[in-house]
């Protein structure tokens, strides 16, 4: 059963560009879950607040820091702590056994509002229309964003449908995006009771 899995993991993973730690725990959905703990910093002030949310609404517990290149430009930095976040996922959750394997969620933030689809499938594919109109929000690129959720569902190995659909705030957009992936994480993870592959090639 899911539940005898630790579901944590710890990623190090240094490069010329970034140097990287990410301690994660993901939720069994089993009553015995310890409260969450979630301390993130970038460097990146929004980037940091995207990843605390979705963190929290994912109810994962989150430690995670990066030194990165930021004299050059946001780009290294949040991509690569978008791929070691899906590397601490893909093992925290191992061999995908006993889970829903599918999930979706609507998430609001006023009056933006983001739908986000995922298969733990294996099969790395991201289609990602959040629709940002500025060039940055606070010190993350707009371009970046996308770009994160990108390179999270690939190292992850996630197939990932997110759309913004509605909203007049880039702020709000994004961050509905990320609430609504991590609620769709959230429900994707959750155990079926069952212990085997969700797939009927056996495997995933
Ligand atoms: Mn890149």
């Amino acid at each position: 059963m899911s539940q005898l899995k630790s579901y944590r993991s710890t990623i190090h993973r240094k490069t010329n560009e970034t140097d990287i730690h990410v301690d994660l725990l993901l939720p069994t959905g089993l009553p015995h879950d310890a409260a969450q703990t979630i301390s993130i910093s970038t460097g990146v002030g929004f980037l940091d607040h995207m990843l605390h949310a979705l963190a929290k609404h994912s109810r994962w517990s989150l430690t995670l820091t990066c030194k990165g290149d930021l004299h050059i430009d946001d780009h290294h930095t949040a991509e690569d702590v978008a791929i070691s976040l899906g590397m601490a996922f893909k093992e925290a959750l191992g061999e995908p056994r006993g889970i829903k394997r599918f999930g979706y969620a609507y998430a609001p933030l006023d009056e933006a509002l983001s739908r986000a689809v995922v298969d733990i499938s294996g099969r790395p594919h991201a289609s990602i229309d959040l629709g940002l109109k500025r060039e940055k929000i606070g010190d993350l690129s707009c371009e970046m964003i996308p770009h994160v959720l990108e390179s999270f569902a690939t190292s992850a190995g996630l197939t990932l449908h997110v759309d913004t659909l509605k909203g007049f705030n880039d702020h709000h957009r994004a961050e509905s995006a990320f609430k609504a992936l991590a609620v769709a994480l959230r429900e994707a993870i959750t155990p079926t009771g069952a212990n085997d592959i969700p797939s009927t090639k056996g495997v995933l």
